[in-house]
């Protein structure tokens, strides 16, 4: 076999993938159709939450331990700062799922945290408004992960490993060889054998394996980024990144970051699923207007002139968990769609799952039961 394995899509998944691979010894090939890094998929932006107590399911709770871990293993092999904590609130009405879920998060895991009423949280960091009787989950290894500069790490680490990379590569298909090793996959520039392939690809994962095509669905989602009037207010030092469960919806938003402005979105803004190359329209006052909304309602020190708007993708599967798994015809090929618009603070544990699950007996330690294929 020319590779042992050819990873497809190096964007936040593929580029830790490539690492884990190659950091193991393994000849490894990566195959990206835009640059690396792009703004056309669902690592750009610069930033992305990271936080421990998961509202979504105290089972993400190991995996995010885990992947802290690995984004400091990464900083410390490549001198790249690519995580910050200062703290993370998960907050919302009495009831809701996003404050009751962090704190079941929490007291599973014994993870150091605060509860605080929303007058409190409007006390201690002024930049928010939020309803009096609200609560919030404060917890201080919260933060953000810097999306393009952990794939650039990623991707210079992988190289000292060994690793080769093509960007502007587009892969036209795949076909497996045997019935447990082999793959040949084809691209626009070229055809490639290996032993195992790993398909990280996104939003354009079903074109590669069809039988996703109910399974990881895109849609589009905007942010922006609004010039606070109190800047001072939006430094990351006295602005936690944010989960809210308001009435209009479930929000989440960041301090501002190396580019101008306080940066936030609502998650699956106006619920619009499309085709990948569908997605590249334009933002336009609709999108806008319902984020403004938002920020002048809970946030008003932060609802100034437009800094940027931009579009990206979430790849949703049916329950939201990430899938990742083994082809069910093909165990030499291994899935992963783990976006669902809240995958990427797991991209450095993600890659290396993704490397157990392509190598030797295709088995990981790591508990993935609930983010299997069925
Ligand atoms: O996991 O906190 C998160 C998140 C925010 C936006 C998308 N995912």
């Amino acid at each position: 076999m020319a590779y042992d394995v050819i990873v497809v899509g190096v964007g936040g998944m593929g580029s830790a993938t490539l690492w884990q691979l190659a950091r193991r010894g393994l000849k490894v090939l990566g195959l990206e159709r835009f640059d690396i890094p792009h703004g056309m998929g669902s690592s750009h932006g610069v930033t992305r939450i990271i936080r421990l107590p998961y509202y979504e399911s105290p089972a993400y709770v190991p995996l995010l331990r885990r992947a802290y871990a690995l984004w400091r293993e990464l900083e410390a092999a490549t001198g790249a700062r690519v995580l910050h904590t200062h703290g993370s609130l998960d907050a919302g009405p009495e009831g809701s799922r996003v404050f009751h879920g962090a704190l079941d998060a929490a007291r599973q895991h014994d993870l150091p945290h605060e509860v605080l009423t929303g007058a409190e949280i409007n006390a201690r960091f002024p930049g928010y408004r939020l309803p009096k009787d609200h609560l919030g989950l404060l917890q201080p290894e919260g933060g953000y992960v810097m999306s393009e500069k952990a794939i650039i790490a990623h991707v210079a680490a992988a190289h000292a490993a060994g690793a080769e990379i093509h960007a502007r590569e587009r892969v036209l298909r795949w076909e497996a060889s045997g019935t447990g090793e082999g793959v040949t996959v084809t691209t626009d520039k070229g055809r490639y054998q290996a032993g195992r392939l790993v398909l990280t690809a996104g939003a354009w994962m079903a074109d590669l394996a069809p039988l996703l095509a109910d399974k990881a669905v895109p849609e589009r989602q905007v942010l922006a980024w609004l010039q606070p009037s109190e800047p001072a207010l939006f430094r990351p030092e006295v602005f936690p990144v944010f989960n809210l469960e308001v009435e209009e919806g479930r929000y989440y938003g960041f301090p501002e970051v190396e580019v101008p402005g306080f940066k936030f979105g609502r998650y699956h803004h106006l619920n619009e699923t499309m085709p990948a190359e569908a997605m590249r329209r334009d933002v336009d006052a609709a999108d806008e207007a319902l984020l403004r909304a938002f920020s002048a309602r809970y946030f008003p020190a932060g609802n100034g002139p437009t800094m940027a708007l931009r579009s990206c993708i979430f790849t949703n599967t049916p329950d939201e968990d990430f899938i990742l798994d083994h082809h069910p015809a093909h165990p030499q090929v291994v899935l992963a769609s783990p976006c669902s618009g809240h995958g990427y603070k797991f991209c450095s544990v993600i890659g290396e799952i993704l490397a157990d699950l392509s190598t030797d007996d295709g088995k990981t330690a790591h508990n993935i039961d609930f983010l299997r294929l069925r």
